[in-house]
């Protein structure tokens, strides 16, 4: 009598945890993708993220990408604290939604404006120092076409004695005006 009641109780009880761990999951499940939607959003609308970014002494503030025309270089724009007391050179940048970036300076050279490749970026002791349209700019090419105004960039920028700074800037139209975000 006991062995058989036993019995029947197994049969209904691994079919109802069964179940229950299908509803857990799929639970799990609904809300993973409520958190991605948000994601989404977030990105989309260039909301959420901080516009300032440290790694040692170094501080970038006020990262943005100035678009372009279908095919060609978009320009990032950022600021550069240097807290230390001994100098420290941005040396290199990349993305994983862009082909490869170079550093360049904008000057007058004669009647024209010019760019030029930079090998780095100083960036004095105790000092600020702007990347700024006109001016010296990180310059990117082959930018992935899902990169648009209202979205963001996501930025590695490689500092001498820093270190590697992750961050991320949003996207703004060619000819919109170059306010802070
Ligand atoms: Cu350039």
């Amino acid at each position: 009598m006991t062995s058989r009641k036993s019995s029947v109780n197994y049969a209904l009880v691994v079919p109802v945890i069964g179940m229950a761990a299908l509803i857990v999951i799929a639970l799990i499940g609904a809300w993973m993708m409520v958190i991605n939607a948000r994601q989404q959003a977030v990105a989309i609308t260039g909301t959420g993220a901080p516009a300032h970014y440290r790694i040692g002494d170094i501080m970038v503030a006020n990262p943005w990408v100035r678009a372009n025309i279908s095919g060609r270089p978009a320009a990032v724009f950022l600021i550069i604290y240097n807290r230390s007391d001994r100098a420290d050179r941005l040396i290199s940048a990349l993305s994983p939604l862009a082909g490869r970036i170079e550093i360049h300076s904008h000057a007058r050279e004669g009647d024209i404006m010019r760019m030029r490749r930079l090998e780095a970026i100083d960036v004095i002791a105790q000092g600020t120092t702007e990347l700024r349209p006109g001016g010296r700019h990180l310059m990117v090419f082959d930018l992935a076409p899902t990169v648009r105004p209202g979205g963001r960039l996501p930025l590695v920028l490689r500092f001498e004695r820093a270190g590697e700074l992750v961050l991320e800037a949003p996207v703004r139209a060619l000819g919109a005006p170059a306010l802070s975000p």
